[in-house]
C-alpha cells in the first residue's frame, strides 16, 4: 500500500491516453490497492491512473456517504443514452487544486467495464456517481474539466498553478 503523489494541472502526462489493461494480476490489484489509498488519502471521490502519472486505464471511486465503498474500472466505456439530457455539475479535481468549475455532462448514459478479475460489467449510474465516472474516464482520455471552460479561464488557472508550483520549491 503506498499514497502516490497526483500530478499537477498542466503537467503533460495528464494529456497521455492511457492504454487497455489486457492482464488482471496481482500487479494490477496493487495499482487499484494504491489508487484508493491516494484518492481517500485527498478526500477525493474518484481517481483516475493517469493522475499518478500511470497511463492506464483503470479508475477508482467512492461516492458513498461514508466512504466504505471503493469501486474499480478497469477498461471502461461510455455509452450515451440521450444526448440532449444534460445535467450542470460543479466538478473539482485533485490535479486542479482549489478550482470548481460547473461541467454539462449526459445524464442518461450506460458504463461498462470489466472488474479485477477480467469479468465484464455493466451500470447504468444516476446523479453523482455518473458525473463522477464520466469525469475520470475523460482523464483516461488526456481530458481534464478545464477543457470544457472558456480557454480564457482555463490560461488563468493554468498560471495560477504554474506560480503557486514555482513557489513550492
Ligand atoms: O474529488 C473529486 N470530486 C469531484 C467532484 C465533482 C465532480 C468530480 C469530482 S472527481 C474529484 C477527484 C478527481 O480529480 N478525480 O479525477
Ligand atoms: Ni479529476
Amino acid at each position: 500500500m503506498t499514497i502516490k503523489n497526483i500530478l499537477v494541472f498542466p503537467d503533460p502526462r495528464l494529456r497521455e491516453i492511457a492504454k487497455e489493461v489486457t492482464i488482471f494480476d496481482d500487479d494490477l490489484r496493487q495499482l487499484s490497492e494504491d489508487l484508493l489509498e491516494t484518492m481517500y488519502e485527498f478526500n477525493g471521490i474518484g481517481l483516475a491512473s493517469t493522475q499518478i502519472g500511470v497511463a492506464k486505464r483503470i479508475l477508482v471511486l467512492d461516492v458513498s456517504e461514508e466512504k466504505n465503498e471503493p469501486r474499480v474500472f478497469i477498461n471502461p466505456t461510455v455509452k450515451i443514452l440521450d444526448e440532449k439530457e444534460k445535467g450542470g455539475f460543479d466538478e473539482g479535481c485533485l490535479s486542479i487544486p482549489g478550482f470548481y468549475e460547473e461541467v454539462f455532462r449526459p445524464t442518461n448514459v450506460e458504463i461498462s467495464f470489466q472488474d479485477l478479475k477480467g469479468i465484464n460489467q455493466k451500470i447504468s449510474p444516476s446523479g453523482l456517481l455518473g458525473v463522477v465516472v464520466q469525469h475520470e474516464i475523460d482523464h483516461l482520455d488526456g481530458k481534464l474539466m478545464v477543457d470544457y471552460i472558456s480557454p480564457t479561464k482555463r490560461q488563468r488557472i493554468r498560471s495560477k498553478l504554474l506560480k503557486l508550483k514555482k513557489n513550492k520549491t
